[in-house]
């Protein structure tokens, strides 16, 4: 199994996000990777690869061309327009029926941003590059036959749109992987964070190739809340192609596999040719961001059951902050998905 990793992340440190109305520290933080990198170092993946850099080209297929410009340049413009140094974190949104185009940093990234938790730091867009740039080298790797990659990026990407950035999330690491593989033939994505992947469905909601299969929290109680309803099947050509599996609260390991196989028939039925495994074990029992119960051992039956596809399948790290489970949590998956026993 391949392994991108790198130590660039540390350069994106938010010093806060909002919580519900309250300012906090970030619970997306720099130690989530350490963690990782650790426990898979202690479990032997450590066929680590080089990080070959993502194009402009391949970004600009998933994001549009003036969103990468505003991650890549606003942060000095921020601050010489008055914003706080401490980070980009608009206070006003452009919400549904305001959506003028303003060219004030102060007012742009109202317009880019879609919640309170994706502090923009002078290190973000860098930090964002080079997780992007592990999600894509890891998708060129299965193109050239690597039948199992897991990208271990910081900071996440499923809640990153074709213009938006929130939720911890600035580049769509698995939207680009996706979007790689899909020059093959069909791929799927499925996500399995406990957050609905709002932003991976927003780019691919007009796609027949792609397919999007996702289990989540209800956004009924669940962030992102206005996203991932059990009626939402893809637009226009993309019709068909989204699949969202709204969990209750509480779900334990039997029920969320008894739902993995929903998906996994989805994905047989569309010939994917390739799986992007939006990974986030924010699922874990007593996840400060959760609301799901599931055990470790479950990750390992999640990675088995993945690999009765006989697909090759490209792991993109996502959420996770049960901080002292998370680097056993990745080990976990990691060994249902190569098939090793501890
Ligand atoms: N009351 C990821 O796991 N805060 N992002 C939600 C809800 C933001 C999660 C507050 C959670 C973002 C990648
Ligand atoms: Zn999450």
């Amino acid at each position: 199994m391949n392994i991108y990793r790198s130590t660039l992340h540390t350069l994106h440190v938010p010093p806060h996000e909002f919580y519900d109305g309250a300012l906090i520290p970030p619970y997306e933080s720099a130690a989530r990777a350490d963690i990782i990198d650790a426990a898979l170092l202690a479990a032997g993946y450590t066929d680590e690869h080089a990080i070959e850099p993502v194009s402009r080209a391949a970004l600009e297929r998933i994001h549009r061309p003036d969103y990468l410009d505003y991650l890549a340049s606003i942060y000095p413009a921020w601050c010489a327009a008055g914003g706080a140094i401490e980070a980009v974190l608009p206070s006003t949104l452009a919400v549904r029926w305001m959506q003028h185009r303003s060219t004030n940093p102060l007012a742009l990234a109202g317009y880019y941003t879609f919640d309170l938790s994706a502090p923009i730091v002078a290190g973000t867009w860098i930090a964002s590059l080079d997780a992007a740039s592990m999600a894509a080298t890891a998708a060129h790797a299965a193109l050239a036959g690597t039948l199992l990659s897991y990208a271990r990026c910081r900071p996440p990407g499923h809640h990153a749109g074709s213009d938006m950035c929130g939720g911890y999330c600035y580049l769509n690491n698995a939207a680009l992987a996706a979007d790689i593989l899909s020059q093959r033939g069909p791929v799927a994505v499925l996500d399995i964070d406990i957050h609905h992947g709002n932003g991976t469905q927003q780019i691919f909601a007009d796609r027949a190739d792609v397919l999007f299969v996702s289990l989540h929290g209800h956004p009924d109680v669940c962030y992102p809340y206005f996203m991932g309803f059990a009626d939402e099947h893809g637009v226009a050509a993309g019709k068909g192609a989204t699949l969202n599996i709204p969990l209750a609260f509480g779900c334990d390991d039997a029920t969320y596999l008894r739902h993995i196989d929903v998906a996994l028939a989805a994905i047989r039925a569309h010939g994917a040719t390739a799986l992007v495994l939006s990974a986030g074990f924010d699922t874990y029992a007593g996840d400060p961001l959760g609301g799901f119960a599931l055990t470790s051992q479950c990750y390992t039956e999640i990675g088995s059951r993945c690999r009765a596809l006989d697909i090759p399948i490209v792991v993109i790290q996502e959420g996770g902050y049960a901080l002292t489970a998370l680097g056993d949590n990745v080990v976990a998956l990691l060994d249902g998905l190569t098939g090793r026993s501890r």
